[in-house]
């Protein structure tokens, strides 16, 4: 067996998951549903179900139907349109944001974002007075002495793993040479960090979360998983090995995991390695090794004779794997993750809107469908891509026209993308017994960006039609030369190639999103009443398919906007830690490619298996799993 990589425990990270999160969402927005089973529908399938609908029997991707049967008085609520868990999503980041110093706070799907707590932590080590840690301070503004909180540093906030003796007062804080005494002073300060900020976000937002309190993405990941719900575990010290033989926290904490829970090691890594320990096949149909005869820990795997990054790598390289897979798995199974947290944008990097269908095969429908995308993407853009900027203009204005000093505000763009792309998905032909194979790529067109559609005076409806006009469905043509005999599952519009505006770049790093948040929140308000009184992409798409008598396999308009906060693959997005390793990548910069087979977003319905997470998906309930991946922003 290799040497396990060296160990860097110099920052502190703290993993935010929150409970039931789609639930929650509505239950902030009405506070009576707390005491109910509330269960949220996708498609036929429950999606989430909030504490007392569980308490109750209800499960996630239970059938709908499985739901009312187990829990008659379930309340059971749409939850096809994502807008407003992205909203929630945004505002609750935002917030965790605002307490954090620096800009390394990030985001991972809809409901984890991660802290890079360090500076904060560090400081108010520094602070500590080791003759009264009972009555501790933590400061959370270095300028102002009086923002903060009271408490006792003697002991750890919240479970620990391993678990710690009742009553043990855990802080010994004396000068000593001891790097473990040191991060276990860190690790303790940042548990009281944690639970403020789960009180600050329950007590101001209405949000309860499961936290996880360590010194990387992969661990804080791993050990917020261990208390759910609403509580938190931080991962103790020693994490490296004291004297030979002797196994460190670390160890004895991922050894014990499965190897497909292992942030980082997505569904396909993980089959491989089971494969490779057990000596055969595993059951395809394994939900992260459920079944019993195939589950493989890390330990056996760590300890499979030979172990190491040469080994790894004749394991899981080949086509399309990164070239260093061997010494990064190798350090996931050690617990060493050097990924950092990545530090805030204020814009993302694309927007996509899209939105996928029973049966779309006529010109006519495919270019209405096209006005519906290309005006939620230009509302999206106008939200998430412009700020409202005040100008004093007394300056500006000569003396004698100058009645009294005012502020005008305008609208700006804060980065204007370059590029438009448009993707579809066909609907493979029927084989000759009349089945027809799940399995499809995306093919994509790329064009520039015609500049009318930064226009912020014409109206989103009149800016939706010249950009189908002007470019999309030329661009449409170009995918589709024949006039018929196609038949389209999916529609994508996106624009990439983002540029941040003169001005903004300068600042962007230390851009106070929080106002940006605000912004959005305003311009929104402004877009709202003309986007409210007509019908919504999904209540048109319903329209559409109600009157066509087709089923509707598509859910309702999908926006995602991918910004480096989360991870640029769906797949990342949800299974891994921040480790580069990626079985999905997306290439977000082959812009201007042409006709492109996308690999990277293959069909995830293979099988029952869903291919990006490993999670055992019923058939009818994919088509809604699917799209919990495929929006990650
Ligand atoms: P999760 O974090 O898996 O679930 P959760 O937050 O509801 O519950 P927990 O307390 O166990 O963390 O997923 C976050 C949200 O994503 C969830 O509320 C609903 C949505 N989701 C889907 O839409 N489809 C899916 O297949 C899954 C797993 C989740
Ligand atoms: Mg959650």
């Amino acid at each position: 067996m290799a040497a396990p990589p060296p160990r860097n425990d110099g920052r502190i990270i703290i993993h935010f998951d929150y409970d039931c999160f789609y639930a929650s969402v509505f239950e902030a927005e009405n506070p009576v549903l707390k005491s109910l089973p509330l269960a949220v529908q996708q498609k036929q399938i429950v999606v989430t179900a909030n504490y007392e609908g569980r308490r109750r029997g209800l499960r996630k991707l239970q059938l709908i139907s499985e739901a009312k049967k187990v829990c008659p008085d379930a309340v059971i609520l749409l939850g096809e349109d994502l807008t407003k868990f992205r909203d929630a999503s945004k505002a609750l980041y935002s917030f965790l944001k605002s307490f954090v110093w620096g800009d390394r706070v990030e985001k991972l799907g809809f409901d984890e974002v991660y802290l890079d707590v360090t500076e904060m932590i560090e400081y108010n080590v520094e602070l500590l007075n080791s003759h009264n840690l009972a009555n501790s301070f933590f400061y959370l503004n270095k300028l102002d002495p009086t923002i903060g909180f009271a408490y006792d540093a003697t002991t750890f906030c919240g479970p620990t793993y391993p678990p710690s003796p009742d009553g043990q007062p855990e802080a010994t804080i004396t000068p000593s040479s001891s790097s473990s005494d040191a991060l276990r002073v860190r690790l303790l300060v940042a548990s009281h960090l944690a639970h403020y900020l789960r009180d600050q976000l329950e007590q101001q937002k209405g949000y309860t979360a499961t936290v996880g309190v360590s010194t990387s993405k992969l661990l804080s990941k791993l050990a917020g998983s261990v208390h759910k719900p609403n509580n938190q575990t931080t991962l103790l010290p020693p994490y490296t090995a004291g004297q030979p033989g002797e196994e460190s926290n670390v160890t004895r904490f991922l050894d014990a995991h499965d190897i497909g829970k292992v942030p980082g090691i997505g569904f396909k890594l993980a089959q491989k390695l089971r494969a490779h320990v057990l000596g055969r096949e595993p059951n395809s149909e394994t939900y992260h090794a459920a079944t019993p005869g195939d589950k493989v820990t890390v330990r056996q795997v760590r300890l499979f004779p030979g172990m190491g990054p040469p080994l790894l790598d004749k394991i899981l390289g080949g086509p399309g794997s990164p070239r260093d897979i061997g010494v990064k798995v190798w350090g996931l199974l050690n617990g060493v993750d050097s990924s950092e947290v990545s530090q805030a944008r204020a814009t993302p990097t694309q927007i996509s809107i899209e939105d996928s269908y029973g049966r779309l095969d006529s010109i006519d429908a495919v270019r209405k469908e096209l006005v519906t995308l290309a005006g939620s993407l230009i509302r999206r853009m106008r939200t998430d891509l412009t700020e409202e900027e005040e100008e004093d203009t007394k300056d500006s204005i000569p003396a004698d026209e100058r009645k009294e000093s005012r502020s005008v505000s305008r609208i700006r763009w804060l980065a204007r993308p370059r590029t438009l792309r448009l993707s579809t998905r066909p609907r493979p032909p029927a084989n000759p017994d009349g089945s027809r194979s799940h399995s499809s790529n995306r093919i994509s067109r790329s064009a520039p960006i015609p500049p009318f559609i930064f226009n912020l005076g014409d109206s989103v409806d009149a800016l939706a039609e010249r950009l189908v006009q002007h470019s999309l469905m030329s661009m449409f043509r170009k995918l589709h030369p024949e006039k018929s005999g196609w038949n389209l599952r999916l529609l994508n519009v996106a624009v990439t190639n983002m540029v941040e505006s003169a001005g903004e770049q300068k600042q962007s790093s230390g851009r106070d999103i929080e106002k940006m948040f605000r912004k959005q929140e305003a311009v929104l308000r402004d877009w709202k009443s003309s986007s409210e009184s007509e019908p919504a992409p999904s209540q048109l798409d319903f329209h559409h398919y109600q009157s066509s008598h087709e089923p509707r396999s598509g859910l309702s308009s999908k926006l995602a906007a991918q910004t480096p906060l989360s991870y640029e693959s769906p797949a990342e997005d949800y299974q891994t830690a921040g480790s580069t390793l990626c079985e999905l990548a997306q290439d977000d910069d082959d812009v201007w490619e042409e006709i492109s087979d996308d690999a990277g977003e293959e069909e995830a319905i293979l099988s029952d298996t869903c291919k990006l997470c490993g999670a055992s998906i019923p058939h009818f309930a994919m088509e809604a799993h699917e799209l919990y991946h495929r929006v990650p922003d």
